[in-house]
């Protein structure tokens, strides 16, 4: 049976736009009416690559008023919080496996006055959200091992997709989003969205394919969710 939840969010990958172009592509997104910018921030540390930076952070927020996800890939996120949130994303999701305390880190952002978003890794069970489900706007569930685009679907990340949309639905937590990061393919989007996915990270499976323009891919992923719909 489909567990599809609306309305779904597209978001689109900025670690996948052009750096030479940056701005050219932000516009695209904006014309195209994708819903939000998903801005990951890597360590080198927590995952074995660097990506964007608190510069290029504010100069998005500059260019764009289009609500911003950052995606925090960093050991001991609680020592950047406090910059990251006042370049005021829309929601900062950190990873349980990057802190100690990931309670803690969660009031943090909320005391910051931003929503909060937790990531788990391909290995991580939901279980370790049981307790924690009270101070979680956004679940973000990779389902692919973080640190590089271009990957493919780890399968059995699927099945949690659908375990978490039932952990949730049974806390009675039915309003926290349910973010899906890593190989958003056209082709993993149906069973992306029946297992209960509300926000579809489009990367280079996607929104940044070679092979069509930012609006076509857009496009195909609003036909995709709307089929989606109406089988559901
Ligand atoms: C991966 C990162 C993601 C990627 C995105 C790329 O570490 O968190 O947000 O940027 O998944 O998409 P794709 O379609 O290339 O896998
Ligand atoms: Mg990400």
């Amino acid at each position: 049976m489909s567990k599809m939840r609306g309305p779904i969010k597209i978001e689109a990958s900025l670690a996948c736009a052009s750096v030479r172009h940056l701005e050219r592509d932000l516009r695209e997104l904006e014309a195209a009416g994708v819903d939000c910018f998903h801005f990951d921030m890597m360590d080198g540390n927590f995952v074995p690559n660097f990506a964007l930076s608190f510069d290029i952070l504010k100069a998005v927020r500059e260019m764009s008023d289009t609500p911003v996800v950052c995606h925090l890939m960093i050991d001991q996120p609680e020592r950047y919080i406090e910059r990251t949130a006042a370049l005021a994303p829309a929601y900062i999701s950190i990873h349980v496996e990057a802190t100690r305390h990931v309670q803690r880190v969660l009031q943090q952002i909320r005391a910051a006055g931003i929503r909060t978003g937790v990531a788990l890794n391909p290995a991580t069970p939901p279980s370790v959200l049981h307790y924690v489900l009270e101070d979680v706007d956004l679940i973000t569930v990779m389902t692919v091992n973080p640190g590089f685009a271009g990957q493919r679907l780890v399968p059995s990340t699927i099945g949690k997709l659908a375990d978490l949309r039932d952990l949730l639905d049974r806390a009675g937590h039915t309003s926290t989003e349910l973010e899906v990061d890593g190989n958003v393919s056209f082709e993993n989007i149906p069973q992306m969205l029946h297992s209960g996915a509300t926000m579809l990270v489009g990367g280079t499976s996607s929104l940044f394919s070679q092979t069509q323009t930012i609006a076509q891919a857009t496009a195909a992923m609003r036909k995709l969710i709307e089929d989606a719909a109406v089988m559901h």
